[in-house]
């Protein structure tokens, strides 16, 4: 049997193929910037809603998601504490409930407006969302363990698996960040159970961060004498510290973790080159501020020679976004 040039070609592509395909979810209403590993960009008009549906919500995977079973299930608690724990989330939810609203924004959102243009997957605007979450507190279960003195970091673990010879995705952050009151394990996404995409069963909550430390289906927790030195840590999610040129080389001395967002506002209606009648226009979008609370949003309609306040919504959370309107 002999194979022209165009059947081997064809045949080559089709042996490369991973040989299991998970039969892909329909995803409705966002925009796929990558199919697989699943990376999923809400609409501009997303920031109309004080609360993001779980099936609007933005996905950023840097693996193939994994299918965690709860029977299966276990958070492993190690390093430097007094005693190792294995919980299953039955074990979790006895433990008391928290809830919070936060924004959940990923580092790297608005990538794509970068000129020079920068590698990685390029968000536009909606790699950003408002979600209630509910579980424990990440302190209650530090507790548990009981933290030796040397403890100042911790370490956490999801289930996924790299692909290929990608680094695991793993993240630390501060003890005092952990230790806040704020920063939680969620098993629920606005009153549902985590959904797959977004970590289930369990994933850390870290309230006016960047998505970064918000690791998914964490299966291990661990706490440290220093800060991680993994791929993610210390080549990925960093940043300079001050503003520097686009595009610019920056010393790697210089480079900081990724930790708190930054103020920022997004118009969601009218869209851009959008056409509007005369009369009066309703402007629509949302706000946050990562920690800090939002107080005031201005526009401006004459190229920023003035400013005016706009109305903002009834509904807000320290760690949500506000949606506003002018008219
Ligand atoms: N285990 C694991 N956790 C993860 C990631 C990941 O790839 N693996 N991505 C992180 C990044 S960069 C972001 S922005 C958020 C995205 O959360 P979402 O997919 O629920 O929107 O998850 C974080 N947690
Ligand atoms: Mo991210």
């Amino acid at each position: 049997m002999s194979y022209n040039r165009r059947q081997l070609l064809r045949f080559l592509a089709l042996a490369a193929s991973p040989a299991v395909l998970r039969p892909q979810k329909p995803v409705h209403g966002l925009l796929v910037r990558c199919a697989r590993p699943e990376n999923l960009e809400m609409p501009l008009d997303g920031f109309t809603s004080w609360i993001t549906p779980n099936d609007k919500f933005f996905v950023r995977s840097h693996h193939y998601t994994p299918r965690v079973t709860l029977t299966d299930y276990r958070l492993q608690v190690a390093g430097f504490v007094r005693q190792n724990l294995s919980l299953r989330l039955e074990d979790l939810r006895g433990l008391p409930r928290h809830e919070l609203i936060g924004v959940l924004e990923c580092a790297g959102n608005g990538r794509a407006h970068y000129r020079p243009g920068i590698p990685g997957i390029q968000w536009a605007y909606g790699a950003a969302g408002n979600a209630r979450w509910a579980g424990v507190r990440l302190a209650d279960v530090l507790r548990k363990a009981g933290l030796k003195d040397d403890a100042t970091e911790v370490l956490f673990d999801g289930a996924d698996v790299p692909v290929g010879t990608m680094p695991e995705f793993r993240r630390s952050i501060p003890l005092a960040k952990a230790l806040e009151e704020h920063t939680l394990l969620a098993y629920e996404m606005n009153g549902e159970p985590l959904p797959e995409s977004h970590g289930f069963p369990l994933r850390v909550i870290v309230p006016g961060w960047a998505g970064d430390s918000w690791v998914k289906w964490v299966t291990r927790i661990e706490v440290l004498d220093r800060e991680y030195d993994g791929f993610f840590m210390k080549s990925a999610y960093r940043h300079p510290g001050r503003p520097v040129v686009p595009g610019s080389s920056v010393d790697s001395a210089m480079m900081r973790p990724v930790t708190a967002l930054r103020v920022k506002s997004v118009i969601a209606s009218p869209l851009d080159g959008s056409r509007i009648g005369a009369g009066p226009v309703r402007i629509l979008g949302a706000a946050w501020a990562g920690e800090s609370p939002l107080t005031t949003v201005e526009l401006s309609t004459d190229g920023g020679r003035s400013w005016h306040a706009a109305a903002l919504g009834a509904e807000r959370a320290p760690f949500a976004w506000r949606l506003w309107e002018f008219s």
